[in-house]
């Protein structure tokens, strides 16, 4: 899928045993970083998870983007404003990331604008009300934490660091989507049924964020033989029930879910079935709001050429490339 590759010949040793010295590695806690011997299985698929993961981050930025001009007080505006760009930000560091393993970042957005490039099925869900922005604050950014907390400790050293800046931002996020849920839980009637009505939406898609069941996850184990991921789909979807669930009762909040119970014996709360039909279209490009994700990206792309352009031409005057820049 990517073009560039990286010098891998001059080791004298053969494939076998250079793999059996990067495992060695990784069972012992190192890190693998840019310039070192790893089996191009390991690189594409680090391409493809960081550039995915980035493309998140950046489409992440629409659904909350429009509800800048429509927070209900400067204050909301000021901490939404930040938590977007600091969206924009994480995008940034995560492309960085993939760059260092030779994907560029033209061939990473060529994939995202022609619809080749996968990113979160979350945000392929509109966002319909300002209780949304509560909802994906503490739903959606506490399901990312989770899942990025597990992906710091991942063995390639630029992702595992970036992970590590990226989940002390989210940590705020989460808290402003708290509070703005707080807010209207214990608020008026209508105010209680705006985040009811959020939550009815969001919670299904949020739990997809996490991937498809354990059976149906056909990296997970390439992923965890290599230390990029800890803990499976499953694993992490159900630490997250059991951490939402009574956090969001506790506000006399109900999920949209009448099977849901708890199990004392596992100590797990345990969902009704979820829909991975749903899953699978919104993830191949049939989620309500695909099209319009996809639109309004290849148009910030086309507003932003004139500034790629004077960049490019300041860096060919200046005999600088333009990655210096
Ligand atoms: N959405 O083998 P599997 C944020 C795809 S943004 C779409 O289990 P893997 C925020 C998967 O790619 C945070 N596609 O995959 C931003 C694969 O297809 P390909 C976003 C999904 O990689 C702004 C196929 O399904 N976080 O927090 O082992 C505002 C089979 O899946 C999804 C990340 O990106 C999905 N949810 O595990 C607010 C975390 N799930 O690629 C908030 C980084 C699966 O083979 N990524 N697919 O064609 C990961 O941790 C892992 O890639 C996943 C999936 C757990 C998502």
């Amino acid at each position: 899928m990517y073009g560039a590759t990286i010098d891998l010949m001059d080791d004298p040793r053969d494939d076998a045993e250079k793999l059996a010295a990067f495992e060695a590695r990784i069972a012992a806690g190192e890190k693998i970083e840019p310039g070192d011997w790893m089996p191009e299985e390991y690189r594409k698929q680090l391409i493809r998870m960081i550039s995915q993961h980035a493309h998140s981050e950046v489409v992440g930025m629409l659904p909350e983007g429009t509800y800048i001009t429509k927070a209900p007080s400067l204050r909301r505006k000021l901490i939404l404003l930040a938590k977007v760009q600091d969206e924009g930000g994480h995008g940034q560091y995560l492309y960085h990331a993939a760059e260092t393993l030779g994907a560029t970042r033209e061939e990473m957005l060529d994939l995202l604008l022609t619809g080749k490039a996968k990113y979160s099925n979350i945000f392929n869900y509109p966002a319909l009300s300002w209780a949304d922005m509560g909802i994906i604050g503490w739903l959606v950014d506490g399901a990312a934490i989770l899942n990025q907390t597990m992906l710091a400790k991942a063995s390639y050293g630029p992702y595992s660091r970036a992970m590590i800046r990226i989940c002390a931002e989210e940590n705020f996020h989460m808290r402003q989507g708290q509070d703005i849920i707080i807010t209207l839980a214990i608020g008026t009637p209508e105010q209680k049924a705006m985040a009811q009505d959020a939550l009815n939406r969001w919670w299904w898609p949020t739990l997809m964020m996490f991937g498809p069941p354990d059976t149906d996850s056909p990296n997970s184990t390439v992923l965890i033989r290599w230390g990029i991921k800890t803990k499976t789909n499953d694993e992490l979807r159900q630490t997250f029930i059991n951490q939402m669930v009574p956090e969001l009762q506790s506000l006399g909040l109900e999920f949209p879910d009448p099977d849901l119970l708890y199990d004392a014996e596992s100590g797990n709360w345990i969902t009704g079935p979820i829909d991975w039909d749903e899953f699978w279209r919104v993830i191949r490009g049939d989620g309500p709001m695909n099209k319009e994700r996809l639109g309004a990206r290849r148009a910030a792309h086309e507003d932003g050429q004139w500034v790629r352009e004077a960049l490019a031409a300041y860096a060919e005057k200046h005999e600088m490339t333009s990655a210096v820049l």
